[in-house]
């Protein structure tokens, strides 16, 4: 077995492996180091807006969070500690960047091509039963479609890939993009810069968050209880899910949850100017609903302008905005998200009949449960389509995933046979009966990365955590082809 990718899915799906005594798995990564997101994305005041004990894996619980909602470099050390206990870290390989898989029809394997990032050698192959695609769904910086973005004469860097050799101190500093990643950075270096201008395109909808340490007494009982850590597990599963309610029932659920926003970030805006050009002009929930306490304070600094003026272009001195002014500044962050929708390509994925993934997708990302796709056998998708959630924890998704794969592997091995292939017809009733729950929610409201340019949502669960659970629970042989190995 090959994973792809060694980040919070890849090892989630290897710990599951080899709890169940599947040990033939190698983790194939393009980074240097293991943690995926959490290695990438390094930027002044990362951290993960679900609470701590929510954001780690139910296997390997962490009794001793610092914080409520932990930092980067803590979330970045928790996994790699898990990944070593647990012996997956000499089965990862680094610096080895996927660029080809390829199903064999005649021997029902898949060759899988790396070449090393390190060096200019000879691409690599290897051979596996089974694949799995832990690349995850924001992977790929995305930059904004500006003209003339090349002729920026000073320093500019994205945010997922964060240059730590450049001093923002005393320098002109433009930040374009108030999106989740954003909303971290910008009170970290609004102190650091001399001036900071945040280009904002869509305004957003905040809850406050709590980032202090865990309390005293609190660390005290969760510590010495694992019975009081799965009950506070419980207690945060149930509270994030607040927000999917509110999504999926905008007209009443949603209201409350955009009023209590509203009185956050009222008052966090007491300037009216400013609260008109920071209020967002959507659904409460369309797009993802920001937890902040600290962004919209950074925004009223005196170093700080807030532009809502579109960016038109890019000059060497800075960008120019639709109303004709230029925006001198020594460096431009790009917090503009990634480039979505896209899962492992352009990876070439080649399935049956040599099918490729863009062939099989040219209505649109889709897959079975998000993890296996028709046409490509024993081939499975961590965090795949439309398993993002707007009010979740994505590592209960992976863990449900990873059960799910292992559960395939063993009715393959169970079965005698080569490998199975999800049912086109499985596929295709799954896909319109998830496609029907979105209708009517908060989710079909605006534009968002979860959506296509033609409105599809392909990047988000449409309902609870427990649901996915219950749906990932079982492999139901029904639904799968299972291939037998041709006679030699
Ligand atoms: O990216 P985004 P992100 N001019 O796509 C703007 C996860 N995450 O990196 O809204 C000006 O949300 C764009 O504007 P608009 C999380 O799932 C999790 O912040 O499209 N602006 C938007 O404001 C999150 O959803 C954590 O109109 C332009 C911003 O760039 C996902 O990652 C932390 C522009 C992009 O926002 C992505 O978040 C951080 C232009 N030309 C991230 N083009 C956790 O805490 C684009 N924008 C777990």
């Amino acid at each position: 077995m090959i994973v792809v990718g060694a980040g919070f899915g890849g090892i989630a799906v290897a710990a599951e492996l080899l709890r169940h005594g599947l040990d033939d798995v190698t983790l194939l990564e393009a980074a240097p180091a293991p943690g995926g997101t959490w290695h990438h994305n390094r930027y002044p005041g990362a951290a993960c807006d679900v609470p701590s004990h929510l954001y780690s894996y139910s296997f390997a619980q962490r009794p001793d969070w610092t914080h409520l909602f932990s930092h980067q470099p803590e979330i970045l050390a928790y996994l790699r500690r898990t990944a070593d206990s647990l012996g997956i870290t000499p089965r990862i390989v680094t610096g080895t960047e996927v660029t080809a898989c390829t199903w064999d029809d005649r021997t029902c394997t898949w060759t899988v091509r790396s070449r090393r990032t390190d060096t200019t050698g000879p691409y690599e192959e290897r051979v596996a039963d089974a694949l799995v695609l832990a690349t995850g769904q924001l992977d790929k910086p995305s930059f904004p479609a500006v003209e003339g973005l090349s002729r920026f004469a000073g320093r500019s860097f994205h945010s997922a890939r964060w240059d730590d050799t450049y001093d923002l101190r005393g320098k002109r500093v433009a930040v374009i993009g108030t999106g989740a990643s954003a909303a971290q950075l910008v009170p970290e270096i609004a102190p650091q810069a001399a001036r900071l201008t945040v280009f904002q395109r869509t305004g957003n909808w905040f809850l406050p968050r709590s980032d202090r340490p865990t309390p005293a007494l609190l660390a005290r009982v969760l510590r010495r209880l694992p019975v009081a850590r799965r009950a506070w597990r419980g207690l945060l599963h149930h509270g994030i899910e607040l927000i999917t309610l509110c999504v999926r029932h905008p007209r009443t659920v949603g209201r409350i949850g955009a009023a209590l926003s509203a009185a956050h970030m009222r008052r966090q805006l007491p300037d009216p100017e400013l609260r008109r050009k920071a209020w967002p002009d959507h659904p409460f929930g369309c797009k993802r609903v920001l937890l902040s306490s600290d962004f919209l304070p950074a925004l009223r600094r005196p170093n700080t302008e807030l532009v809502t003026d579109r960016i038109v272009r890019m000059e060497p001195e800075g960008p120019v905005t639709a109303d004709g002014r230029r925006h001198d500044v020594d460096c431009v962050i790009y917090a503009t998200g990634f480039r979505t929708n896209t899962f492992m390509l352009p990876m070439r994925v080649t399935g049956r009949g040599g099918r490729s993934v863009e062939e099989a997708w040219s209505d649109g990302a889709q897959a079975h449960l998000g993890i296996t796709v028709s046409g490509f056998p024993s081939m499975f998708l961590m965090y795949g389509p439309n398993t993002n959630t707007s009010g979740g924890s994505i590592l209960f998704f992976l863990e449900a995933q990873a059960g799910y794969v292992r559960r395939a592997l063993q009715l393959t091995l169970r079965t005698g046979a080569a490998a199975l292939d999800v049912r086109a017809e499985a596929q295709a009733r799954g896909l319109e009966r998830l496609r029907a729950r979105f209708a009517g929610t908060a989710w079909t409201a605006c534009t968002s990365w979860y959506r296509t340019a033609d409105g599809r949502n392909v990047a988000n669960w449409p309902g609870y955590m427990g649901e996915y659970a219950e749906r990932t629970r079982r492999v139901d042989p029904s639904e799968y082809h299972l291939i037998r190995a041709p006679r030699p």
